[in-house]
């Protein structure tokens, strides 16, 4: 167990207010009485933004000593997931996402590809899977999958099962149709960020709103797979936006299962090409709130990792990450190479983490 010596956290008192049980280690509060929630007994535990503002804003020591309290409850904190990211079909997509090399509205976008054929997609998945891959992401650049794509999507996720990987697809927004047909085929995750808080969703993206995220989300929630959904840091937006997106994120009805965190990586012609870079700590206490607020949910280091140290990504895993990106590209951009990758792992003494058990 952690050491006590500095278990109470009291000497800060937002942080202690959102701890009642001063005496109980950080992190050690039964899940279902996470501190700083209100929870009646039938109803889900809810966060309370000014509860999630005080966690972010704590001393750095504290936050990390919470979250990683909370992360050795649920994790093994020396396993990490390695994810392994395909774009099945890249680029011309109709939505204005600020971030996105892939919008067909900004210039110097990405080329346009067709929908990948299974079997292409299946040789990579299997790449993937032979250098060590667990789980295997397939990213389309639509707005939303059409009637015509259903069938070839719906047996890749067959295929791509069927080499024993874990499965994502991110196709933007499902009718609840599609689904229903996604978890049919077996898919294991859908993958739909939220991105930011509701308040800052609009400076990213016009083409679709916030609550349209939600109606997707809702609809994967419904047909039985289990939600990927997180978002992006670094986009300009201010530190509470950040503390309230992950709040959204807790108190859905049942929070995802699976939360990436992205800090942009600035794509030349894209409307937030020029953001200001993100205050590395500013990172780490989004991640180690992630963690404290989503104590079972993989918290996954996602796209930046290129523009980030090894001990930003040290202090990342500490504060509760447990999956990254691996392979020389994410969607589109760069990613660390497999090398530099596995040498980080050996300097920090970490594993592979499986996936858990259906
Ligand atoms: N078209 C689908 C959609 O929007 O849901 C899926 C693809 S989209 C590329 C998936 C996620 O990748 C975005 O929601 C965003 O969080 C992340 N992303 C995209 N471009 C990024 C960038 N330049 N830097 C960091 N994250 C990015
Ligand atoms: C997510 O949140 N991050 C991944 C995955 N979901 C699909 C995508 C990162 C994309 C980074 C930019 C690019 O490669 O174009
Ligand atoms: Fe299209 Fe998705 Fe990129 Fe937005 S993030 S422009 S929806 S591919």
């Amino acid at each position: 167990m952690i050491a006590t010596r500095f278990d109470g956290l009291s000497g800060h008192t937002a942080l202690a207010a959102a701890t009642p049980a001063a005496a109980t280690p950080a992190g050690a509060t039964a899940a279902g009485a996470e501190p700083g929630v209100a929870a009646p007994s039938s109803e889900p535990a809810r966060w309370t933004l000014a509860d999630a503002q005080a966690l972010y804003e704590a001393p750095f020591a504290d936050l990390l000593f919470r979250a990683h309290g909370v992360h050795r409850l649920h994790f093994d904190p020396n396993a990490v997931q390695r994810s392994r990211l395909l774009s099945i079909k890249t680029g011309g997509c109709p939505e204005d996402c600020g971030y996105c090399s892939q919008s067909a509205r900004h210039d110097g976008g990405v080329a346009a590809t067709k929908l990948m054929e299974i079997d292409a997609v299946v040789a990579e998945a299997r790449k993937a899977r032979d250098a060590g891959a667990t789980r295997y992401c397939m990213g389309a650049a639509w707005r939303g999958p059409k009637e015509r794509d259903m069938g070839r999507l719906t047996a890749m996720v067959g295929a791509v099962k069927s080499l024993g990987l874990e499965t994502c697809m991110t196709l933007g927004m499902l009718t609840p149709n599609d689904a229903q047909r996604l978890a049919q085929a077996g898919l294991d995750y859908y993958n739909h960020n939220i991105d930011t808080s509701e308040r800052y969703y609009g400076e990213v993206a016009t083409t679709r709103t916030w609550a349209d995220r939600l109606d997707t989300l809702k609809h994967v929630r419904e047909s039985g797979m289990k939600v990927c959904c997180g978002g992006i840091v670094g986009m300009g937006e201010e530190a509470i936006d950040r503390v309230a997106f992950l709040v959204a994120l807790a108190n859905l009805p049942e929070p995802p299962e699976s939360v990436p965190i992205n800090r942009l990586i600035p794509i030349p012609g894209t409307p937030l090409a020029e953001a200001p870079p993100l205050d590395p700590i500013e990172f780490v206490r989004t991640i180690a709130l992630a963690r404290i607020l989503m104590p079972t949910s993989m918290v996954r280091l996602s796209a930046g990792r290129t523009a980030m140290s090894d001990e930003l990504q040290a202090l990342c895993f500490f504060a509760g990450a447990n999956s990254i990106f691996v392979g020389d590209t994410l969607l589109t951009a760069d990613n660390p190479s497999e090398d530099h990758d596995g040498a980080l792992f050996r300097r920090l003494g970490l594993k592979p983490l499986d996936p858990p058990l259906p």
